[in-house]
């Protein structure tokens, strides 16, 4: 049983205290029945499954009320469905990245057009910020969104789109050319029926979750599908990468506290020359560097959450901080949890196994390490 004495830090109230023991009893009880065989089923059941238990209501804010996104719920959330399944944790999380821009930035219309549906798990969404030329340089999109009457026509191609071929609406920046770079692109809320729109492929990984290429031919929408103002998007995709950043972060812890919990059951279980493992100094040196990693990542994420629910308006630092020292973290926790089981560690199916697989992706995604190695630079020169 993973320890779980950190509820009890400053950080946290017991509204998050409850919500983290009802997901746990939820996660027990759910998440053994899922099927992965097939990943595009397996996602939109957990989403529906999610939806109903009322986890997803904290993915958005809601229309009704409004109100800020509570990042440490989000962080632990994540935190907890990653520590039982890493594809739980991704259908949580798209729900939220992929409406985002809306919950931040977009119309009380907007919202009630979407949020009602994501929040209960009755539509999927997705966040289309990667093109095939530029991953981490944003502010070089390329895909366009032309001005014609009161509409715009989107053309371009999107990749690497988490939920991409199973959303229902897409969060799409396209280049409305108010100015080069970085303001001049737009946001854009865009539903999967569209005219002109075509997943153009499914991409395959080694943590499969559903991937895609898209295309946009002469994709019409209304000037309302705007999120924000023209030539905010840059802005707009970093404020919401700020928030997700730090919970992909408190995903990453989620898999080295399973690491590490994985870890103690091996060495305590497992004996070498009539004694558990545990005994070896050198084994309890790596115990101790894995229970130092996980309680130093969970002190950088819930600050970085901390920080915003207590009305930052900005948590660019903290967020890529928590981001970068979190995941590089875990994929080393996990790799000592890997060569603390021997064999079984690299046995397909064996948790370990698949937590090395699954920590991968986040030390790239949503702005790889060096990113926020660039992104820390440049706050620290900032702030002097
Ligand atoms: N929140 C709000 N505004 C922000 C911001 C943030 N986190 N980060 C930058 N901005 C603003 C800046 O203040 C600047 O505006 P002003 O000129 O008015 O001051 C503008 O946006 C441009 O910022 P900057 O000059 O830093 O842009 P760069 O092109 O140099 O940004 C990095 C470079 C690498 C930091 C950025 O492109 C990035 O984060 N890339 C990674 C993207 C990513 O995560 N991709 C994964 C896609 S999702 S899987």
């Amino acid at each position: 049983m993973a320890d779980k004495t950190f509820l009890n830090w400053p950080f946290f109230e017991p509204r998050h205290r409850a919500i983290s023991e009802a997901l746990e009893g939820w996660a027990d009880s759910n998440l053994h029945a899922i099927d992965h065989s097939d990943t595009d089923a397996a996602c939109r059941d957990l989403v529906a499954k999610l939806g109903a238990a009322g986890f997803l209501q904290h993915s958005a804010v809601d229309p009704a009320t409004g109100g800020n996104l509570d990042v440490r719920t989000l962080c632990l959330i994540r935190e907890t469905l990653a520590r039982h399944d890493g594809l739980a944790d991704f259908a949580f999380a798209m729900q939220g990245l992929g409406t985002g821009a809306i919950s931040l930035f977009g119309t009380d219309a907007q919202k009630r057009e979407w949020l009602d549906q994501t929040r209960v798990g009755k539509a999927i969404s997705a966040f289309a910020l990667t093109e095939p030329q530029s991953g981490s340089d944003v502010a070089n999109s390329t895909m366009t969104a032309t001005l014609d009457g009161d509409d715009f026509i989107l053309n371009g191609e999107k990749t690497w789109i988490s939920n991409g071929g199973i959303a229902d609406v897409y969060t799409v920046f396209a280049r409305t050319g108010e100015a080069p770079g970085a303001k001049g692109l737009s946001a854009f809320v865009v539903p999967a029926d569209l005219p002109g729109f075509e997943v153009v492929e499914r991409l395959e990984t080694i943590a499969p979750h559903p991937l895609a290429t898209l295309r946009f031919t002469d994709c019409r929408i209304p000037a309302s599908a705007l999120i924000g103002a023209r030539g905010d998007g840059f802005k707009i995709a970093m404020s919401v990468l700020d928030v997700f950043r730090s919970t992909v972060a408190a995903a990453a812890l989620g898999f080295a506290r399973r690491a590490l919990d994985e870890a103690l059951d091996r060495v305590t279980q497992r004996e070498v020359q009539g004694a558990p493992l545990f005994d070896l100094q050198m084994v309890q040196g790596h115990i101790a560097d894995m229970a130092l990693d996980v309680d130093a990542a969970a002190l950088l994420v819930y600050r970085a959450a901390w920080t915003k629910d207590s009305g930052a308006l900005r948590i660019t630092r903290e967020a890529a901080m928590a981001k970068l020292f979190a995941t590089d973290q875990a994929q080393k926790v996990i790799d000592k949890a890997v060569q603390l089981h021997g064999g079984d560690g690299v046995k397909s199916g064996e948790t370990v196994e698949r937590l090395y697989r699954e920590i991968r992706a986040l030390r790239i995604y949503e702005g790889a390490s060096d990113v926020q190695r660039v992104v820390i630079a440049r706050q620290a020169l900032g702030n002097r």
